[in-house]
């Protein structure tokens, strides 16, 4: 007998703090501002702690039209939010950094997108899901994978999809676009959080 598949709550807050990663993506104005000003407005919101910036790296842009490289990075933030408020948050950073939803695939100042949360799989499959984690084409995009093992060698994406991250962002499509940029790098802020806030 199979047993009923019951629907994730993207609603619904942690028991406990719950590790996720948040990638960061710019092509326009100062790219590197942009990612840290996203890193240090996640770091400002409630019931989110920024515990880990992977390095910087360089990307031909995959997809969308003709369009400037990237500057891509990855973000592990402990958090006590419920996924959608997590998303939300991401929007709030977006937003402080002009984001406009022009073009899909389009050149942006700044894109922040939740690649997983926990070992959450959600099973929202619509034509439009407002969240799907993981990130529905997480595991095929180098510029995602490559920092996200760079940061932590261990991390495995969970779903379908998933597997070792390191193995996944060695065989992506555009693993050959990416380049390090050792001469830069996002600063870790001080933690603004206390361990009850947010919850
Ligand atoms: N959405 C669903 N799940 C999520 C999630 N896990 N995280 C919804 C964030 N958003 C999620 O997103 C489109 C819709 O996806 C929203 O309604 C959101 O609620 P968006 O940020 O408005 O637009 P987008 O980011 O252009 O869309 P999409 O399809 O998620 O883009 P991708 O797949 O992330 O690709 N090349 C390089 N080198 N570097 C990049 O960073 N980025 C993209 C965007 C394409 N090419 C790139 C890069
Ligand atoms: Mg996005």
């Amino acid at each position: 007998m199979t047993s009923p598949v019951r629907p994730v709550d993207l609603d619904a807050a942690p028991p406990d703090r719950v590790d996720a990663v948040v990638a960061l993506g710019s092509n326009m104005g100062d790219r590197m501002e942009s990612l840290q000003a996203a890193v240090d407005s996640l770091a400002c919101e409630a019931g989110l702690q920024v515990v880990g910036v992977s390095p910087v790296v360089e990307t031909d842009p995959v997809g969308g039209p003709e369009q400037d490289d990237y500057l891509n990075a990855v973000v592990v933030v402990r958090c006590s939010l419920s996924p959608r408020q997590l998303l939300r948050a991401c929007r709030r950073a977006e937003a402080r950094r002009g984001r406009e939803r022009l073009v899909r695939w389009g050149p942006r100042t700044l894109d922040v997108d939740v690649v997983v949360f926990g070992g959450l799989v959600s099973s929202d499959r619509g034509p439009h899901p407002e969240l799907v984690v993981p990130h529905p084409r997480a595991w095929q995009r180098a510029f995602v994978l490559q920092p996200w093992s760079q940061l932590d060698p261990g991390a495995v994406l969970p779903g379908p999809n998933g597997g070792p991250v390191s193995q996944l962002a060695a065989k992506a499509p555009d693993a050959d676009g990416v380049r390090q940029r050792p001469d830069l790098s996002l600063r870790l802020p001080a933690s603004t959080e206390s361990p009850e806030a947010g919850r």
